[in-house]
C-alpha cells in the first residue's frame, strides 16, 4: 500500500527553477501532497543551465528575489546590482534549504508524457524509466526560455570541434585561450557573453544577423546603505512591483516625446543611458512604445552612441539597429560595443552574407570560410510555449497540446486552456511574464493557483478553462498587442525565431498589475470563465 500510495500525489509540478521551488513550497503550505520532478542534476532551472560566461541577470538584483518572505528577504544580501549567474544560484539552493524543499524533488527525472484520465478526473504522468504517477493536479513550471534552438543549419551534425549552446553550457569550464571562437547570435546571451569571451579568445568572430539596441548596464556593488534601505522599505516596494507594469516600482513618466524639445529629450536619453535600468529607455516619455515617430527618436539616440563607440565607422554601421526600440528585450550590456574595438574581435554581418554551412572545422558563409576551434550557438530559444509542447501533454479526447495549438495558442489568463483540466501553467503563453520581473509574476501566478486548488479541494470538483473565454483572452492579448509596436517586428514575443512557428504575440501586454487585477476578479466571481465538474459526475463517467 505505501508503494501505491507514493506515486499518488494532489500536485505534480514539473520543474525546480524559481517557479516549480515556490509552487512546491506554497502547495506544501496549503496541506497538498506534492512532488517536484526536474530533468536536470541539480535545481536552478534557467540559472543551472545558463551558465555561460557574463550571464548575470537584467532586473536589478534587490528586485529579483523571492517577496513572500521577511525571513528570505532579511537573510539574504546580493552583492551587486546585476546579479550574476552564480550568485543567483546560490540563492535559489539558500531557499530551497532554508524552505527544507529537496525531499520533494526528484532530480534527473526527465517527464515523457502527461495524460488526463477522464474516468478517473486524474493526470497519469510517464517517467523517463517508464514508471507512472498520477496526480489530481498537474502543474507545468518549466519555464519560457528553456527549450534552446539551435538552429537546423547544413553540416552542423558534422562539426568535429567544441560547440556549445548558451542555454545548455556545460559545467566543466571552456577554455577560450588563445582558440579561434565563433559566436553566433546578437540577443542578451550573446551580448553578456561576447566581452568575456573576447577577453580570453586568441580571435572571436561574432556572426550577427540583427543588430541590437543595448545599453550599459553600470554594474556596481551594491552599498550597505541601499541595502539596509531596501530592506526596511519593502514592504512598499513590494505594493509598487505588484501594482506596476513591469514588476519592478517604476513607471513611465506621462509626459510625451513631443512635449519636450530635441535638446530636452537628448539630456532625458543621455539621463536613462547612465541610469543603466532595463526599462530607463521605455519610462522617459509615454508615447515610445506606441508611435514610430516618438520611438524613432529613442532609436536614434542609440545608435549615435554606438557610432560614438565604435572606433571603425564599417563596423559601427553593421551595428545599427533598425527595429522599433522595446519590441524585443531591451539588453544591457557591459563593454559590448567597445569590443568591437579590439584587435582581435571581428563582427560578420549574416544579412549581407548568410551562413551557408557548418563545416567540420569550422563555418562557411556565402562569401567567406571561417575557421574555428570553438562555436558557440547564442541562438535563444523556443520561447514560452516551446517547453511545453516538448511535454508530450494529452488532454481530453485524447487530443494533445501540440494539437491543440497547431494554429495559435489558445490559453486562459496563460494560466489554463480549455480540454485539458486540472492543469495549470506557471508563467504560461499569453500571460506577462515574459515581459516583466519573471518573479513578480511566478509569484503572481503560483498564489493564484494554490487558491484556485484549496477551492477546488473545498468543492470537490475538476476545473476548466472555457473555450469562449480563452478565446476572448486571445483577443484582448491581440488587440493590446497591436495598440503597441511590439507586433510590428519579428522577435521570438510573435514566435518569429521558430520556423514554422505560428506568428502571435505570446504574451500580455496590458503589465502585471492590470493583469493581477483581471486574475483576481476571476476568482472573486467563482472562477469566472471555467467550468467546473463534481465528484459525482466523475463517478458517473
Ligand atoms: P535571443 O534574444 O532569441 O537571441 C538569439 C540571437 O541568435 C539573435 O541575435 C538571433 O538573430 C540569432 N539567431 C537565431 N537563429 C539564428 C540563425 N539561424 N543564424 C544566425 N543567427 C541566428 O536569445 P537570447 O538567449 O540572447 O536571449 C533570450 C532572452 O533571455 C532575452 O530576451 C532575455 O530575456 C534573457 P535574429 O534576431 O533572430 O535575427
Amino acid at each position: 500500500f505505501a508503494k501505491q500510495h507514493s506515486k499518488k500525489y494532489d500536485a505534480i509540478v514539473i520543474g525546480a527553477g524559481f517557479s516549480g521551488l515556490y509552487m512546491l513550497h506554497r502547495l506544501r503550505e496549503a496541506g497538498f501532497s506534492a512532488r517536484v520532478y526536474e530533468a536536470a542534476w541539480d535545481i536552478g532551472g534557467t540559472w543551472y543551465f545558463n551558465r555561460y560566461p557574463g550571464a548575470r541577470c537584467d532586473i536589478e538584483s534587490i528586485y529579483y528575489n523571492y517577496t513572500f518572505s521577511e525571513e528570505l528577504l532579511n537573510e539574504w544580501t546580493w552583492s551587486s546590482k546585476y546579479a550574476e549567474q552564480h550568485e543567483i544560484l546560490s540563492y535559489i539552493n539558500f531557499v530551497a534549504d532554508k524552505l527544507d524543499l529537496r525531499k520533494d524533488i526528484q532530480l534527473q527525472t526527465e517527464v515523457t508524457s502527461a495524460k488526463y484520465n477522464e474516468k478517473t478526473q486524474k493526470w497519469d504522468i510517464e517517467l523517463e524509466n517508464g514508471s507512472k504517477v498520477m496526480t489530481t493536479y498537474f502543474i507545468p513550471a518549466v519555464g519560457v526560455l528553456s527549450a534552446s534552438n539551435i538552429p537546423n543549419i547544413k553540416g552542423i551534425d558534422h562539426f568535429q570541434r567544441e560547440l556549445y549552446h548558451t542555454g545548455e553550457w556545460p559545467h566543466d569550464k571552456v577554455d577560450f585561450k588563445g582558440k579561434r571562437v565563433g559566436v553566433v547570435g546578437t540577443g542578451s546571451s550573446g551580448i553578456q557573453a561576447i566581452p568575456v569571451i573576447a577577453q580570453e579568445a586568441g580571435h572571436l568572430t561574432v556572426f550577427q544577423r540583427t543588430p541590437q539596441y543595448s545599453s550599459p548596464a553600470h554594474n556596481h556593488s551594491l552599498d550597505s546603505e541601499t541595502i539596509e534601505k531596501t530592506k526596511e522599505n519593502f514592504s512598499e516596494i513590494r505594493q509598487a512591483m505588484y501594482a506596476s507594469m513591469h514588476g519592478v516600482p517604476s513607471s513611465a513618466r506621462t509626459r510625451s516625446t513631443d512635449q519636450d524639445s530635441p535638446e530636452e529629450r537628448q539630456r532625458t536619453y543621455e539621463k536613462a543611458w547612465q541610469d543603466g535600468g532595463l526599462f530607463s529607455f521605455l519610462y522617459t516619455y509615454s508615447d515610445i512604445a506606441f508611435t514610430p515617430e516618438a520611438n524613432e527618436t529613442v532609436a536614434q539616440f542609440i545608435r549615435s552612441k554606438i557610432n560614438e563607440t565604435v572606433h571603425d565607422p564599417e563596423t559601427a554601421k553593421k551595428l545599427m539597429p533598425d527595429f522599433y526600440y522595446g519590441t524585443k528585450r531591451p539588453i544591457l550590456n557591459t563593454g559590448y560595443f567597445e569590443t568591437y574595438n579590439r584587435e582581435n574581435v571581428s563582427l560578420i554581418d549574416l544579412r549581407s552574407a548568410p551562413i551557408e554551412e557548418i563545416t567540420p572545422n569550422g563555418l562557411r558563409t556565402s562569401n567567406s570560410e571561417y575557421d574555428l576551434d570553438i562555436l558557440v550557438f547564442a541562438t535563444g530559444f523556443d520561447a514560452l510555449t516551446g517547453p511545453l509542447l516538448k511535454l508530450n501533454i494529452q488532454g481530453k479526447d485524447g487530443v494533445t497540446l501540440n494539437e491543440k495549438w497547431a494554429e495559435g495558442t489558445q490559453t486562459y489568463l496563460g494560466i489554463a486552456t480549455s480540454g485539458f483540466p486540472n492543469m495549470f501553467m506557471i508563467t504560461g503563453p499569453q500571460s506577462p511574464s515574459v515581459l516583466s520581473n519573471m518573479i513578480v509574476s511566478i509569484e503572481q501566478h503560483v498564489d493564484w493557483i494554490v487558491d484556485c486548488l484549496a477551492y477546488l479541494s473545498e468543492h470537490n470538483a475538476t476545473i476548466e478553462a472555457d473555450a469562449e473565454a480563452e478565446q476572448m483572452w486571445a483577443q484582448q492579448c491581440k488587440s493590446i498587442a497591436n495598440m503597441t509596436l511590439l507586433s510590428k517586428t519579428d522577435s521570438w514575443y510573435m514566435g518569429a525565431n521558430i520556423e514554422g512557428k505560428p506568428r502571435e504575440f505570446l504574451a500580455f501586454a496590458g503589465g502585471v498589475g492590470p493583469y493581477r487585477q483581471i486574475c483576481d476578479r476571476v476568482a472573486s466571481k467563482g472562477y469566472e470563465g471555467f467550468t467546473f465538474l463534481s465528484a459525482s459526475q466523475k463517478t458517473k463517467a
